[in-house]
């Protein structure tokens, strides 16, 4: 398939081997490059299934050197934030906001699945914020900057195994509402299961481009692409635009092939100063693996 994004040679830029620990599977991952230091918080999986989230750093955005232990969760009251949170922490975004890092995350437990916030200063320790709406939510992603003073986070609820994007603000990442749907899943298109923001949005002057996951389905079960959305400056729950049809697919050998066959997942986007965009993206629930896109492409990808 014609695409405007290209694969890295050497994918997949994580593999389960290259973990310190007896790694299952290492995939979606979210991405934020600070000064020089290019960091990757990822999902990986023990020999028991059981999600952590770990850091690996690079100087060059490409190889990275795991830490030698998963990232911590803390609360002031362990208790509680265990009743949520107790049996994995997946799918980690690394959120920028006014100069924070925030890590949204799908908090799991006996009650189900929601969404997780923290904040952290050092990659190592994640000190918990909320657990922002329902159960049966995941897929958050944070707006780099305050929008009308209030915090804006993008989510997808679970609606009978499927979900479409949905938007919501709070005045303190505590208390959230304000919440309506932004981007709706469509029946009999690539979008037609599942729509969800896949990594947080980037500001240009065209709206907040967002790169999303949508899934649709076959005689072989879910089959998750990427896309593209783009939203409105001043009121984010406004789209403006969406990719006709998804930028990139499960092609090559390590997308089609994993634990879970046919899954593109991006969770980081970097932009860089020339204008290329580095989108790290979990591949077949088992790799880490990166491609790039100009901004311009993918704003267009929108417009369509
Ligand atoms: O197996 C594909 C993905 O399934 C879940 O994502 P979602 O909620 O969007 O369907 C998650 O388990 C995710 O990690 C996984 O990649």
């Amino acid at each position: 398939m014609k695409s405007i994004i290209t694969r890295y040679k050497q994918n997949p830029i994580l593999n389960p081997e290259d973990m310190p620990f007896d790694c299952f599977a290492v995939y979606n991952g979210g991405a934020v490059k600070i000064g020089n230091e290019y960091i990757l918080m990822v999902r990986a999986e023990d020999s028991k299934r059981k999600s952590h989230a770990w850091v690996a750093r690079s100087s060059n955005g490409v190889d990275f050197t795991p830490d030698p232990e998963a990232v911590k969760f803390v609360a002031e009251d362990m208790e509680t934030y265990q009743k949520y949170a107790a049996d994995s922490w997946y799918d980690p975004r690394i959120n920028v906001v006014e100069d924070k890092y925030y890590i949204t995350y799908a908090a799991a437990g006996k009650h189900g699945c929601r969404v997780g916030l923290g904040k952290t200063t050092d990659f190592k320790i994640v000190e918990h914020v909320s657990f922002p709406l329902h159960v049966q939510n995941r897929n958050g992603v944070l707006f780099p900057e305050k929008i009308d003073g209030m915090y804006v986070l993008l989510h997808r609820p679970d609606v009978n195994g499927g979900g479409s994007m949905w938007i919501s603000r709070s005045p303190d990442l505590k208390y959230w509402g304000d919440t309506e749907v932004v981007t709706p899943k469509r029946s009999g298109l690539w979008d037609s299961i599942k729509i969800g923001a896949g990594t947080p949005p980037i500001k240009t002057d065209a709206g907040w481009l967002v790169i999303i996951h949508a899934v649709c389905g076959n005689c072989a079960g879910n089959y998750y692409t990427m896309g593209s959305v783009l939203l409105d400056l001043e009121n984010p729950g406004k789209m403006i635009g969406r990719s006709a049809g998804c930028i990139m697919r499960p092609e090559a050998d390590y997308e089609q092939t994993g634990f879970v066959p046919n899954v593109i997942f991006p969770t980081g986007a970097i932009l860089e100063d020339d204008g290329e965009v580095k989108i790290y993206y979990g591949a077949a629930d088992n790799y880490e693996c990166m491609a790039t896109a100009s901004i311009e492409d993918l704003i267009k990808s929108c417009k369509n």
